[in-house]
């Protein structure tokens, strides 16, 4: 049996669900439970939060799981990666006030960046050679230039039109993003046969959609 840790609700958690079934995997998925079991293939599915996921694989709580690579990668667990998956893609970007000048990246030099994934920010800031004081902050990033809090925000963007509704222009992509498959580094022969398996089938199901 293989454990599959995926998002329980927010915007992995369908394409992940389809994924699964699309390798011919049955199973009954309810959002109340915190797991399920395949009936046709030895796997068990664990819903819980993104930012857990890379945590429970490197430590083998789960062996494998699904989760963007924004937050695999912010906590440092990239080494963790099996395959790119081609959903949920998006960008980290650095935005500021619509009317506020902005030449390049070094016009935040000194200045206040509110953003939920420092460690990114700052590998990008150091490789520009640009100085700034990044405040962490859980949620509502956005908002933060128009209540006074920072100068400038880095955080996710799709369509963009967030950034918009909240008066801010993207200026710098950071980071590029998808889903990615990952997998604990110390599989026993008996699981890395059953990712093989499900590896296999993915490729599989990615070729018939090209
Ligand atoms: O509860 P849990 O912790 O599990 O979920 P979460 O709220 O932390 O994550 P969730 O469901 O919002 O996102 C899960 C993953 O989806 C992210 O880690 C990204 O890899 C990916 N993803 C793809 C996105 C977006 N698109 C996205 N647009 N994650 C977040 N957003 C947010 C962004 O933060 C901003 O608030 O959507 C807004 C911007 O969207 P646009 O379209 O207006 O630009
Ligand atoms: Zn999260």
């Amino acid at each position: 049996m293989i454990r599959l840790a995926i998002q329980k609700s927010g915007r992995l958690s369908d394409d992940s669900l389809k994924l699964i079934r699309e390798c011919g995997i049955s199973f009954i998925s309810t959002t109340s439970k915190l797991k399920t079991e395949a009936t046709n293939f030895p796997l068990e599915i664990l819903y819980l939060r993104d930012d857990d996921i890379p945590g429970y694989v490197a430590d083998g709580v789960a062996d494998i799981g699904i989760v963007g690579q924004n937050v695999l990668v912010e906590e440092g667990l990239q080494q963790l990666t099996v395959k790119a998956l081609g959903f949920s893609k998006c960008r980290l970007s650095l935005a500021v006030s619509k009317g506020d000048a902005y030449e390049d990246v070094t016009t935040l030099q000194g200045k206040s960046i509110a953003t939920s994934y420092p460690n990114l920010l700052r590998e990008f800031l150091t490789s520009k050679g640009v100085e700034a004081d990044i405040h962490t902050i859980s949620g509502s990033v956005e908002i933060a230039p128009s209540i006074g809090l920072a100068d400038a925000v880095c955080d996710i963007v799709s369509s963009g039109s967030t950034l918009i509704s909240n008066g801010l222009r993207e200026v710098e992509t950071v980071f590029k993003s998808e889903a990615v498959l990952i997998a604990n580094q110390n599989l026993n022969p008996e699981k890395s046969r059953l990712l093989q398996q499900l590896l296999f089938r993915m490729e599989a199901v990615q070729k018939a959609q090209k």
